[in-house]
């Protein structure tokens, strides 16, 4: 790394930050050179040597109506006087039974059963085991093998990493994955939709794929496909115009499940409520986590149609399905949950990344000019822009750009050399403007 130009650190260390096993963190690069943050407020981080940083990434794509919400913290801490925590097996408390009805409204069609969790990995495991669970429940108990998609993410747990997609997650655990789980190709295919404005051209073909998984182990062995409508981990790879719709088409005539992953695109973040919803394809399950709370507490919802909880409704006359945690619909999380929708509704947020699509395709594909650009992707209130690799080695450039621009006051994320945005909702087109000055002025600086 060339020194002369590498952002000095932002803060003196004064405390001690050798114990903390920080996660998806180069802990040792990052205890060498930290950079931490001490308080937020609408758009703005606040780091602890007193520089207001911008958000543009929603924390980790999870704050979507922005920072220190108070009708979030407001209600959150009547509820822990109130009533501090609460089983939910085998009893209840109403909070829970309330955030379903409210989730349950502003659903896709027919994707009325909620079942609570505290991630988004948890809720990806929580789906595939109900998949399995509905087809023994409908006497389709072969149906036991799982499809999921290269460069996929649906978090950490043995489940999800099984049908992820990103092979720096798996390596280490590879022997270790779930059987009888195959992946669908991805559709990043930058040769032929580069700079593409919102989902791109070409590659509906890549859902036939599915057709030739089919063909290889027999519909009557697979139970679900699981995608996300959009990848968000893997640096934003946009579904192919008519590629979600095929493989809805698909997985109906085979008695497959389809489960969207919608952790990441969920409350807002691509327009409408959901990507389902914006895109007009409506899965068998739907999982969510993140925005849930706007981030404020752990918290992750699976969207199950009625269908499928009824196939479970009608066995012997006990528990239907084993499976829950501790903390399933925990009444913190219920009420910034609950808050979190107010402010969703009442402020039109679930319409913002729609009325902000243009003005953010725009700003974002004026960047393709700028050095080492090979690919800008933009939809809703996301967006990519990939840089080709450094020659010593690929993340390198990513990185010193992810870097410098925490330094010039902008947080946002990078996966290898795509640096991905997804401001809070709540952003205007001024400090839109703002951000992705402060993001070109990085490029150029380190790129
Ligand atoms: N599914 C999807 C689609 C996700 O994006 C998870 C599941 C797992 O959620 P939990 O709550 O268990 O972390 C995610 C998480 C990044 C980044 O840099 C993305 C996630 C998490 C951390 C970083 O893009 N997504």
């Amino acid at each position: 790394m060339n020194r002369e130009n590498t952002p000095p650190s932002p803060v003196a260390s004064a405390r001690n930050l050798d114990d903390y096993w920080m996660p998806f963190t180069a802990n040792r690069q990052f205890k060498a050179r930290p950079r931490l943050v001490e308080s937020a407020e609408g758009l703005y981080y606040r780091s602890v040597d007193g520089r207001q940083i911008l958000d543009g990434c929603s924390g980790l794509w999870c704050c979507n109506a922005g920072h220190g919400r108070r009708e979030i913290s407001e209600a959150v801490a009547r509820q822990i006087r109130e009533l501090d925590y609460a089983p939910s097996f085998q009893m209840g408390h109403p909070l829970p039974f309330e955030l379903a009805e409210r989730l349950a409204a502003i659903a896709p069609p027919g994707l009325n059963k909620l079942f609570f969790t505290n991630s988004g990995s948890e809720s990806a495991d929580t789906a595939l085991k109900i998949a399995l669970a509905y087809q023994r429940a409908i006497g389709q108990g072969t149906r036991t093998r799982l499809i999921g998609r290269e460069l996929g993410y649906h978090g950490v747990g043995f489940g999800g990493l099984s049908v992820g997609g990103m092979g720096g997650n798996r390596k280490a655990f590879s022997a270790n994955l779930l059987p009888g789980v195959d992946h669908l190709p991805h559709t990043l295919d930058i040769a032929r939709n580069a700079f593409s404005r919102g989902l791109p051209e070409f590659g509906v073909e890549k859902a036939d794929e599915l057709e030739r998984l089919v063909a290889l182990h027999g519909a009557e062995n697979i139970a679900a496909v699981i995608v996300e409508p959009m990848s968000g981990s893997a640096g934003v790879v946009l579904p192919p115009l008519g590629y979600l719709q095929r493989l809805r088409e698909i997985t109906r005539k085979h008695g497959i499940l389809l489960i969207f992953d919608e952790v990441i695109t969920g409350f807002g973040r691509i327009g409408e409520a959901f990507a389902a919803q914006r895109w007009g394809v409506t899965p068998d399950i739907l999982t969510s986590a993140k925005g849930l709370t706007n981030g404020a507490v752990p918290m992750g919802a699976v969207f199950v149609h009625q269908d499928i909880f009824d196939a479970f409704m009608q066995g012997p006359d006990g528990i239907e399905l084993f499976h829950g945690y501790t903390y399933s619909g925990h009444p913190l999380a219920c009420a910034a949950a609950l808050a979190a929708l107010d402010i969703y509704q009442g402020e039109g947020l679930f319409q913002r990344a729609i009325e902000l699509e243009d003005y953010w395709c725009d700003a974002l594909l004026g960047l393709r000019d700028l050095p080492h650009v090979v690919d800008i992707r933009c939809v809703g209130l996301v967006g990519a822009v990939q840089l080709a690799a450094d020659p010593a080695g690929a993340g390198l450039r990513g990185y010193r750009v992810f870097e410098q621009c925490f330094h010039d006051g902008a947080m946002l994320r990078c996966t290898g050399d795509t640096l991905a945005l997804a401001p809070p909702l709540i952003i205007d087109k001024a400090e839109i403007d703002r951000l992705l000055e402060i993001f070109a002025g990085a490029v150029r600086k380190v790129a």
